[in-house]
């Protein structure tokens, strides 16, 4: 398989995530690439090739054209306002407040933020361009007949939703990649998101439409971000009624209940006869992740590539989340190796 990768991630490297009352170093930081790359390397996965650029055309495909704006000048507009710290919001269009884009900068932070987490620096908006660039061109390998590619994305992208930012995650190249794949002749694509957080982004892009399913385990809502999304009976609006799945899970839960939940999945995916499948790779869900509530070990990452192997899809991995960073490499690479039958 091959995998698709670019240094400019490293563009991505900001001080700051606020976490518990702190302004900690973030989760997700620029080592997580460098842990995947070398465990593809060790493995001998396949050929590294680097993304070619593909602007913002398909971008706007899945994003609004303002919320795009935005986030290429929101460093720029936010240092030069003054601000001495990294971009964090702090006022949101609550319940019962307006749902108007102010003129400044800190306003606007709120307006298109889902989430307070995800700081923005200098390079932000290059390196999530990239990202996006990277499964643009891994999704190009299988209209071109590849059985399997691998975007080894960062920043991650599924919490990106059609305008707004947070959760690690500004522009959702997961969904700029399937949406890709619809414009380069796939009439129905299936998109698999086993990231163990609810990828709510994901969701809201496509929850009118009836060309794309999507198919989602994650941490129950109630107790697990994004906390406002990912519920059972969110299943799809209009057309899109019935194309969206969700199958939140309780804390603690282990492989063999994930994996039942994930068979269900399966299965809705084999019944939509899909021309080609988009997985959402978190590896979140591993026992020792330290911001997750699963139990997956890594011999399980393995087993479960093998069942979406068995559905026999040409299928695009996307890198997301995961960040027990030492043990990233092996378990993101486990699965790919699992789904080519090792
Ligand atoms: N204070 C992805 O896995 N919540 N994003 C932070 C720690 C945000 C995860 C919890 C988690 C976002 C792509
Ligand atoms: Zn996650």
């Amino acid at each position: 398989m091959i995998t698709v990768y670019t240094d400019d991630h490293l563009l991505r490297n900001v001080r700051t995530e606020l976490h518990g009352g702190l302004l900690v170093p973030p989760h997700e930081c620029p080592e997580r690439a460098q842990f995947v790359l070398d465990r593809v390397k060790s493995v001998a996965l396949g050929g590294v090739i680097a993304p070619q650029r593909h602007g913002l055309a398909p971008v706007l495909r899945v994003h609004d054209a303002g919320f795009v704006e935005f986030l290429g000048r929101a460093w720029k507009d936010w240092s030069a306002a003054g601000n001495r710290g990294e971009a964090i919001p702090d006022c949101w269009p609550a319940r019962r407040m307006a749902q108007r884009r102010p003129e400044s900068i800190t306003g606007q932070l709120g307006y298109y933020a889902m989430a307070g987490e995800t700081s923005i620096g200098p390079g932000t908006w290059e390196a999530a361009q990239a990202a996006a660039d990277v499964a643009l061109t891994a999704a190009g390998l299988l209209a071109d007949g590849s059985r399997g590619a691998f975007a080894l994305c960062r920043p991650p992208g599924h919490h990106a939703a059609h305008d707004l930012y947070g959760g690690y995650c500004f522009l959702n190249n997961a969904a700029i990649a399937a949406q890709s794949l619809r414009d380069r002749g796939a009439t129905r694509v299936a998109m698999l998101d086993v990231d163990f957080h609810h990828g709510n982004g994901t969701q809201d892009i496509f929850y009118e439409r009836d060309d794309v399913l999507f198919v989602s385990l994650h941490g129950d809502p109630r107790e697990a971000f994004p906390y406002f999304s990912g519920y059972a009976d969110e299943i799809g609006t209009g057309r899109g009624a019935g194309f969206n799945l969700n199958l939140p899970l309780p804390s603690g839960t282990p492989f063999a209940a994930w994996s039942a939940a994930m068979q269900i999945g399966l299965s809705h995916i084999q019944n939509f006869a899909a021309d080609a499948l988009v997985v959402s790779l978190g590896v979140d869900t591993y026992e020792a992740d330290p911001i997750s509530f699963f139990k997956l070990r890594s011999a399980d990452f393995t087993s479960y590539g093998q069942m979406i192997g068995k559905l026999g899809l040409p299928t695009l991995f996307v890198l997301e989340g995961g960040y027990a960073v030492a043990d990233i490499g092996v378990n993101v690479v486990n699965v790919l190796t699992g789904f080519e039958g090792g």
